[in-house]
C-alpha cells in the first residue's frame, strides 16, 4: 500500500479535489530546454564558447557533443519524467551538416531533424534566436549595436528564427514560443543609455513586423550579466513596456533576472492582469544568475501557486532555464522537470477557495495556521501515485537508470 488511499481522503477532508489534480497535471506542458545537455554549447563547429554575460559552470564528463547525442539524452531524460512535455530549442542547435550556415541564412531545414524528434516523442518545441557565443557579437552589443552592418545581421537572425518557429509549429501542430534574449550591455557606466534601448526597439519593430501562425512572440528581461554589470539595454522596464504597446508580444520572465529580494512570484498576477499570456523561464539563481538546476524550494512553490490559483494554468507558459554542469547532465533535467511539477501539484492540492476567503474575510490567524499545517500533508503519496500512473519510477528509481545510462554510454565520450 502506497498510502494513496489515506493521503487523498485527507486531502478531501479539505475540499480538494485530487483526481481532478492530477488530470490537470498530466495535461499541463513543461518545457525543458535541450541547453542543459551540452553546457549552453550547440552544434556550429563543434559547439561555441559560452558568451554573453551567462556561464556554464562545472566539467562533469559525458555532455553531449552532437544532435545524435543529444537526442539520445533528451530521450533518456524525458522517459523519467511524467507528464506533458515540450523540447525548447535554440538557433545554434541547427542541423546543418558539414555545411557552416551563417545565422542569419539559417532556414527551416535545418530543423527538420528537431520535427522528425519532436513527433516521435509526441512532444511539442519552443524555440530561441541565438544572440550570444558568436563572433558577430561585437562588444556585447546585438539588436543595440551602434554599428548598422552588426545590427541588421542580428535583426535578419531575428526574423529567420520567427520563420523557423513558425515552420515548426506548422510541423508539429503546436503553438511554438519564440523568445528574444541578448546580451546587449556594459561593464562600466554609460555614456548614452537612451541610444541603445532606442535602436533596439527599432530592431525589434523590424524583427516583429511580419505577421507569422502559430507563434507566440516574447521578449527577456535581465537586471545584469557577468562582465556587463553596469548595463542591460533589454531591462525589466524597457521590455514590459513594450510588450504592453505591441499587442502579440509577450514579456518573458527568468527568475534569476531580478534583485535578490523581487519575488517573480508576486510579478505573474500583476502580469496576470494585463496580458493573457505569461511565459517564464523558471531557474534558480544562487547568488547571481547562476541557473542552478531547480529545487522545490519555498519560491518554486509560491510561483505554481500563483499560476494555478488565478487559474493561468493556460495562460503561463512554463519553461526551464538551468544549466549545471558539474553534475550529471541527464539527472540535472530530471530533477528540475519533476521539481516544478512537484510544485504544480502542491499548488493543486491546496484549498485555494477556502483560503482566499479567509483572507477576505480578514481571518489572519487560520489562514497563516493551514498554509503551516499543508506543509506537512501526506504530499509524496499523492506524488508518486501520479509518476506510477504516469508510467515512470517512483521516488528514487529513475537515478538507478540515469547511473547504468552514464556507466554505459556518457563514460565513452571522451
Ligand atoms: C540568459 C537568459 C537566456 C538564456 C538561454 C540560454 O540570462 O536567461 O534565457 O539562459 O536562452
Ligand atoms: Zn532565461
Amino acid at each position: 500500500m502506497s498510502g494513496f488511499f489515506e493521503a487523498k481522503q485527507k486531502y478531501e477532508s479539505l475540499g480538494v479535489h485530487v483526481e481532478k489534480a492530477l488530470d490537470i497535471l498530466s495535461s499541463k506542458a513543461i518545457s525543458i530546454h535541450c541547453w542543459q545537455g551540452d553546457d549552453v554549447r550547440g552544434f556550429e563547429q563543434g559547439g561555441s564558447a559560452l558568451s554573453g554575460g551567462i556561464q556554464a559552470t562545472g566539467n562533469y564528463p559525458g555532455k553531449a557533443r552532437n544532435p545524435e547525442e543529444l537526442m539520445a539524452d533528451f530521450e533518456k531524460a524525458i522517459s523519467l519524467i511524467p507528464g506533458k512535455k515540450k523540447i525548447n530549442l535554440h538557433a545554434s542547435y541547427a542541423v546543418t551538416g558539414t555545411a557552416v550556415v551563417e545565422r542569419d541564412r539559417l532556414e527551416p531545414k535545418h530543423f527538420a531533424p528537431w520535427v522528425a524528434f519532436a513527433k516521435k516523442n509526441r512532444i511539442g518545441i519552443d524555440f530561441n534566436p541565438t544572440f550570444f557565443s558568436h563572433p558577430r557579437v561585437k562588444n556585447n552589443l546585438t539588436l543595440s549595436s551602434p554599428d548598422d552592418e552588426v545590427r541588421n545581421y542580428w535583426i535578419r537572425h531575428g526574423i529567420a528564427s520567427r520563420r523557423i518557429a513558425a515552420y515548426l509549429a506548422k510541423e508539429t501542430g503546436d503553438m511554438v514560443l519564440h523568445n528574444i534574449w541578448i546580451p546587449d550591455g556594459f561593464k562600466d557606466i554609460p555614456a548614452d543609455r537612451l541610444g541603445p534601448r532606442l535602436r533596439l526597439k527599432d530592431s525589434l519593430d523590424q524583427i516583429f513586423e511580419e505577421k507569422l501562425e502559430g507563434i507566440i512572440d516574447c521578449v527577456e528581461s535581465k537586471v545584469f550579466g557577468i562582465g556587463l554589470e553596469s548595463y542591460t539595454v533589454g531591462s525589466n522596464e524597457f521590455y514590459l513596456s513594450y510588450a504592453a504597446s505591441h499587442p502579440g508580444v509577450y514579456n518573458l520572465l527568468d527568475n534569476g533576472h531580478y534583485h535578490p529580494t523581487e519575488m517573480v512570484s508576486d510579478k505573474i498576477p500583476s502580469i496576470l492582469v494585463f496580458f493573457d499570456k505569461l511565459p517564464l523561464h523558471v531557474t534558480r539563481a544562487v547568488r547571481w544568475d547562476s541557473d542552478h538546476v531547480v529545487l522545490l524550494d519555498d519560491e518554486l512553490k509560491e510561483i505554481a501557486k500563483e499560476i494555478v490559483r488565478n487559474g493561468a494554468l493556460d495562460k503561463v507558459l512554463i519553461g526551464l532555464d538551468f544549466f549545471d554542469a558539474s553534475i550529471n547532465r541527464i539527472a540535472a533535467w530530471v530533477i528540475g522537470t519533476r521539481n516544478m511539477q512537484k510544485a504544480l501539484l502542491f499548488a493543486l492540492l491546496q484549498p485555494a477557495e477556502k483560503m482566499q476567503t479567509m483572507q477576505n474575510e480578514y481571518r489572519f490567524t487560520e489562514l497563516l495556521m493551514l498554509n503551516e499545517e499543508l506543509k506537512t500533508y501526506p504530499f509524496g503519496a499523492i506524488w508518486d501515485e501520479w509518476c506510477k500512473r504516469e508510467g515512470v519510477l517512483q521516488g528514487e528509481a529513475w537515478f538507478k537508470e540515469v547511473e547504468q545510462y552514464e556507466k554505459e554510454i556518457l563514460s565513452r565520450r571522451k
